[in-house]
């Protein structure tokens, strides 16, 4: 197959733009869907690989070349889930993760957790990445990180959840890791390492 030499990186989270312009060969042209005037689509699918999909789809098609797109959130074991696709909606219209993270706190306080019992509130990211050529062809690999929700959010680095998320084995939020070492384990970096071959 064709080395792809020319890629639309199809996401307007900002965050996860940078993380997958990291991922990517250093020689590879990355185009954002801002510079090409492309909103969103509408995410109407139910699963993390239907959303990534319709994005990838959306990207390649308008924009005549390959695209790379994301789906992810963070799954809360005690939530059943949530927000889990709807993680990015529970930033509200104006996208304030302040607004998502105390929406997750006021969740979690229905259950009447004592953070001093060590009790583990489990945790995960996930990440679909589809890539999707311009003649339909689409490939998506899903990645995970399992972990816990932090007692307070700490730490400035990254975006969206990761003041409160500390992955297994850590004692630190996402947000208090640099961003290599949350390329070392993350969710998206997973995704990624399943398609490498592609780049
Ligand atoms: P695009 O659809 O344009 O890609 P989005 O932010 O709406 O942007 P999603 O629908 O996939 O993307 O929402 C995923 C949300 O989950 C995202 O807004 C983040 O807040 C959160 N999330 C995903 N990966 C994350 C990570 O590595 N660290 C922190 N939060 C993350």
């Amino acid at each position: 197959m064709k080395k792809i030499s020319k890629i639309i990186v199809g996401t307007h989270n900002e965050g996860k733009f940078k993380e997958i312009c990291a991922l990517l060969p250093k020689n590879i042209i990355k185009i954002s869907p801002k510079n090409l005037n492309l909103p969103s689509p509408d995410e109407t699918g139910n699963t993390f690989v239907e959303n990534s999909k319709i994005k990838a789809e959306y990207f390649s098609k308008k924009g005549n070349l390959v695209t790379i797109s994301d789906d992810s959130g963070l799954a809360i074991d005690l939530l059943s889930g949530a927000p889990g696709i709807y993680s990015s909606r529970w930033a509200g219209p104006t996208n304030d993760f302040n607004i998502a993270i105390n929406k997750v706190y006021n969740e979690l306080k229905k259950f009447n957790i004592d953070y001093n019992e060590k009790k583990k509130i489990s945790a995960k990211f996930i990440s679909c990445l589809s890539v999707c050529w311009p003649d339909g062809k689409i490939v998506s690999s899903i990645g995970i990180i399992e972990g816990k929700i932090s007692k307070e959010r700490k730490g400035n680095n990254g975006f969206g959840y990761d003041p409160i998320f500390i992955p297994s084995g850590y004692n630190k939020t996402f947000a208090e890791l640099d961003s290599k070492e949350k390329f070392k384990i993350d969710h998206r970096s997973k995704a990624f390492s399943k398609i490498s071959n592609l780049f």
